[in-house]
């Protein structure tokens, strides 16, 4: 039976406690995501980071995201991981030996002084940048901080956007299941069998050094993300591999970091209406390529499936929590929302009802998993984003309940990765970086 609803901590205790877990993973130029777990500078982690950092030192949250983007890439791409000199290579797998960015990644534009790994993650960073600037405008203005970054993620959407519609429909693709950062969720299951794995000998996960196995994907899965990761980097970085899926929640935060570009262009006195016009393009080509109306949601799109493998593709049959986060979208059809709504609230993710947190997963899916990572936990950014989504749409009651439920997990579980969806235990580590600076946001 679901627990009691931990006593919720003083607001100002909480945001001291949340304030100190961003102050501790702080490492000079950016934020980890965790001490212990992941020692370096994520991508996606970092945006969510400065979402919250804003509030602490705009400062901070500046150079976090400055940090990030000094690591792209000639041809565009931001790195998932920039990895941290200083912290020994047997910490992490995989490491920089693995990745190889400045030689393996050459062609691509890697740079020769900072070693990256070579996929992506969410592009949550427009977004993130933009938050940043509101916080704190002057400071913002003084430094040039929009000036400097609005290049920089210009190239990064044009990347993307033109490197990565693998569909030719005008979704972008995630060619491995880091880049979409929910690992191991069941929607990758199909698509991921295609994949031969790396023999288990041929690799040392460190990972299993610090979480539970039965929080942490497969032995079996990591042997085809070791493979999938080694092909991508074989050809150079270059697409064309076995794996290309057109994911709902990465290309809904490419859209709502494009709306948020649109802005930044504004502020800096540059055309701004063509980017809106192209992020109401995107909607439309997400709701056409990815909605399910049966279903209530939104579905990847899994571009090797189907027949021979070389049309454009199948939907997964899988309800992963992906599939509603673009209801934090402004111009979708007012049908999408009201049915998105309703699947949030119904027996598949409970919102309001079964669970204290949206899970990850569908409850009532054969690989529903309480503890296993991205097959059942919930988490704290896809709280965040749906409750986001849940005011913009005027639902408010809903993102309230959703409000206070990731502000007592997270105070409640010491900032923890993820929980269970249905008793709050916490699940992986704690002091998890975006747990604690998504806390923090919602306290403001
Ligand atoms: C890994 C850092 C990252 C997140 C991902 C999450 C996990 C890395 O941790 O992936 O080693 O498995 O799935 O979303 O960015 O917090």
């Amino acid at each position: 039976p679901p627990a009691a609803p931990p006593a919720p901590a003083s607001s100002a205790s909480l945001h001291a406690r949340a304030a100190r877990v961003l102050t501790a993973n702080w490492t000079g130029a950016s934020t980890v995501p965790s001490r212990s777990l992941y020692p370096h500078q994520w991508s996606w982690d970092s945006a969510f980071i400065a979402i919250g950092l804003r509030h602490v030192s705009p400062l901070r949250a500046q150079t976090e995201l400055e940090t990030l983007l000094a690591a792209q890439w000639g041809d565009g791409r931001v790195p998932h991981i920039v990895f941290n000199p200083s912290v020994p290579l047997d910490a992490y797998f995989p490491s920089p030996d693995f990745w190889r960015s400045s030689t393996a990644g050459r062609a691509a534009g890697a740079p020769r002084t900072v070693q990256t790994s070579g996929i992506v993650q969410p592009p949550v960073h427009a977004l993130a940048a933009w938050l940043v600037h509101r916080a704190d405008p002057g400071l913002s203005r003084a430094r040039g901080f929009l000036a400097r970054v609005y290049p920089r993620l210009a190239a990064w959407h044009r990347y993307l956007l033109h490197r990565r519609d693998l569909g030719g429909g005008g979704l972008v693709s995630v060619v491995h299941p880091w880049e979409q950062g929910m690992d191991n969720s069941p929607c990758w299951d199909v698509p991921l069998a295609r994949v031969t794995p790396a023999p288990a000998r041929s690799f040392r996960r460190a990972d299993l050094d610090h979480g539970a196995a039965g929080d942490r994907p497969t032995d079996l899965d990591y042997g085809r993300y070791v493979r999938l990761a080694a092909d991508y980097r074989d050809s150079g970085y270059a697409e064309g591999g076995a794996f290309a899926v057109e994911d709902p929640a990465f290309n809904a935060l490419l859209i709502a970091s494009e709306h948020a570009l649109a802005r930044i262009a504004g502020e800096l006195g540059a055309p701004a209406t063509a980017r809106h016009a192209r992020a109401q393009r995107l909607t439309a080509a997400l709701v056409d390529r990815l909605w399910d109306a049966e279903r209530g949601m939104f579905l990847c799109r899994d571009l090797r499936g189907g027949e021979g493998g070389g049309g454009s593709g199948v939907l997964v049959p899988e309800l992963g929590v992906s599939g509603l986060v673009p209801l934090l979208l402004p111009g979708l059809p007012r049908e999408v929302v009201t049915a998105l709504v309703r699947t949030l609230r119904g027996p598949h993710f409970g919102l309001g009802g079964r669970t204290r947190l949206v899970p990850s997963y569908d409850l009532l899916g054969a690989a529903f998993d309480p503890h296993r990572y991205w097959r059942g936990p919930a988490w704290f950014n896809t709280g965040w984003l749906l409750e986001r989504g849940l005011r913009l749409h005027g639902v408010t009651a809903a993102a309230d309940t959703l409000r206070e439920a990731v502000l007592d997990l997270a105070g409640a579980t010491g900032f923890a990765e993820y929980v269970d969806p249905f008793t709050g235990e916490a699940c992986g580590t704690t002091g998890f970086g975006w747990t604690a600076a998504l806390a923090l946001d919602l306290l403001h």
